[in-house]
Parts: structure tokens; C-alpha cells; sequence
């Protein structure tokens, strides 16, 4: 579906939507690309383009360079900082206040669900805004970014870095386990601007269908999930949420 074009909104989902007592959402990097945030499979710019974000967002990467891991997330923080929610984002944050029940499942790190008024939300994968000591875990609020030495914790010495959760990391305990119990009990569960690769983010879709919610996928191209979704919308989440929100009966 070419990126302009009205969005085509099933009148039985429509209707699902509205009744629903439990709508749950999970995001990907997707939702961003309309505020700039370039996606993890979006090819990497300037400097960065040489690099695999996947080899750069791995705590060897950081043991064997912690100045480059800590550079590259410097200058993304920056650009997210510098970015702005779109329409998609606004949308999940009003239906949040419509829905009788309701969780948003980010595995983004950019903080701009939250910019946009998400309250009811799970970081499965951390928050590039926070910073944390590499050896107590401990969060830091303030730190020399232009020292050109990584930051040190002013506690213990160690380095520090973001707060992020890096592959072959486990993630928050009580994060996953509240986006399982909602994959789990949701009505509906809406995947939006998600590859569908990542796991255990990844295992939700399936977890949500096997309980019997329906799955709605949201993306303007096909993914690992478009074979079993329920539904799929393909189209841009920034025209595609704002649509079924409008569309939601009070
Ligand atoms: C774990 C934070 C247990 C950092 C991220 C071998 C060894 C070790 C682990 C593994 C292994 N094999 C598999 C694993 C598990 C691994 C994994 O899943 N690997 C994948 C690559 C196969 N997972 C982990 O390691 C996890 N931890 O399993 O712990 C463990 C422990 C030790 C050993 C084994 C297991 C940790 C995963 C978390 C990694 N951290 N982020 C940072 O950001 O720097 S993940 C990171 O990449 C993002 O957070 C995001 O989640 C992911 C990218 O995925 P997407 O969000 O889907 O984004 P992507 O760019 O891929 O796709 C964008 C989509 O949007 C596309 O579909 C596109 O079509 C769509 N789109 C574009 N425009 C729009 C749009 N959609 C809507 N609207 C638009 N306008």
C-alpha cells in the first residue's frame, strides 16, 4: 500500500476494537522512523554506516571498546533527543486513556512513547536517556559526556554506560514478565513497526494468539508474523494508529 494512501480499516476488526476490555501493543523501532529515528535495519548514517548495530549493541563490543559503544550511543541520544513523537506515538498514548484496560510493550529505547504521554508502558529493552554504572548497575543522573573518556561512575570508578539491554543481555524481570501476562490476557494484541526477529520480544505475538487474543499486525512491509497475524494493516503507523483510534466507538 503506497504510504499515502486512506487506510482501509476492516469493519469487524473496527468493531473488535471497540469492544475490547484489554488491548495490549507491542512497538518496534517502526514507530520511530516518522520522528527521524532511523530503525535498526535502516542502514546506519555517516560514521555509524560501517558498523552492524547488532555487533556494536553486545557487552563484548563494549569490553573490547567501550569509548566506540559509548560514541555511538552518545550520538544517537543526541538524535533522539533532537527527535520529535509522531502521530502513531500520539495515538497509543490517547486510546491509553479510552481503553478499559491497556499496556504498551516497546522494545525502543528512545523514550518518545513516553514524550507523547504513554504512561501505562513496559521498556522491555532499557531507555537510551539513562545511564547506569557497568559494575553496580546503579543509575547516574548527570555525567561529563565531552571528556573524551568514557564517563566514569563517581561511586565505585567503573564505566559507565547506557541503560540499555544489549543482546545476549536478559532483560528487566518484571518488564517481560508484565508484557507476558499481557501478551497472555489482552483482547487484542497490536504489533506495530516491529521486524518480528528479536526475542523474547518476538515470542509474544504467538503467546497472545495461543491465549486467543487476536493479533493485528501494523507495518508497511511483510515480516516473520504477517503468516499467522489475524490481521495486517500495511501501512505507516503514523497514519495507520491514528485511523483505528479515530474509528474507536465510545
Ligand atoms: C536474551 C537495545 C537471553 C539496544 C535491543 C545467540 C546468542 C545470544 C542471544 C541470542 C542468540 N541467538 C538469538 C539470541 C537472542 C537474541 C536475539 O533475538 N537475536 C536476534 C538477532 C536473533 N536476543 C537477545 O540477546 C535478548 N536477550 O535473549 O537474553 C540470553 C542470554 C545469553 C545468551 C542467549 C540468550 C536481548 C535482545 C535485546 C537487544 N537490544 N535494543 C539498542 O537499542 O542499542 S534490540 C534492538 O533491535 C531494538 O531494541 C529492537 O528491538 C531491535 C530491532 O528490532 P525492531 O524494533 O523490529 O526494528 P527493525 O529495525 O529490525 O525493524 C523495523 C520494522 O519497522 C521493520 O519491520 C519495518 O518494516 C517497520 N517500519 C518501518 N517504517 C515503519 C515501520 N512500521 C510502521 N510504520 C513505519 N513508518
Amino acid at each position: 500500500m503506497p504510504l499515502s494512501a486512506p487506510i482501509a480499516i476492516p469493519p469487524e476488526l473496527a468493531g473488535s476494537l471497540s469492544a475490547a476490555r484489554f488491548v495490549a501493543v507491542l512497538t518496534g523501532a517502526g514507530v520511530s522512523a516518522e520522528s527521524g529515528v532511523a530503525t535498526f535495519r535502516d542502514a546506519q548514517t555517516g560514521l555509524w554506516a560501517r558498523f552492524d548495530p547488532r555487533e556494536l549493541a553486545t557487552p563484548s563490543a563494549f569490553e573490547r571498546n567501550p569509548r566506540l559503544v559509548w560514541d555511538w550511543y552518545a550520538w544517537r541520544r543526541k538524535l533522539v533527543a533532537a527527535a520529535q513523537p509522531n502521530p502513531g506515538h500520539y495515538a497509543l498514548a490517547a486510546w491509553e486513556r479510552v481503553a478499559r484496560q491497556f499496556l504498551l510493550i516497546t522494545q525502543n529505547v528512545d523514550g518518545l512513547h513516553q514524550r507523547a504521554g504513554s504512561v501505562k508502558l513496559v521498556e522491555l529493552h532499557g531507555n537510551i536517556g539513562r545511564v547506569k554504572c557497568s559494575r553496580e548497575g546503579t543509575l547516574v543522573s548527570r555525567w561529563d559526556e565531552g571528556g573524551g573518556e568514557v564517563p566514569r561512575c563517581p561511586n565505585c570508578g567503573a564505566l559507565l554506560r547506557p541503560d540499555v539491554v544489549w543482546f545476549e543481555e536478559m532483560l528487566p524481570a518484571s518488564a517481560l514478565a508484565q508484557a507476558e501476562a499481557a501478551a497472555s490476557h489482552c483482547d487484542i494484541l497490536l504489533v506495530v513497526g516491529t521486524a518480528a526477529e528479536v526475542y523474547p520480544a518476538a515470542a509474544l505475538p504467538q503467546r497472545a494468539h495461543d491465549a486467543g487474543a487476536l493479533v493485528v499486525e501494523i507495518n508497511p512491509h511483510p515480516t516473520p508474523l504477517s503468516a499467522s497475524a489475524d490481521y495486517i494493516l500495511r501501512g505507516p503507523s503514523g497514519a495507520v494508529l491514528p485511523a483505528l483510534v479515530a474509528g474507536l466507538r465510545g
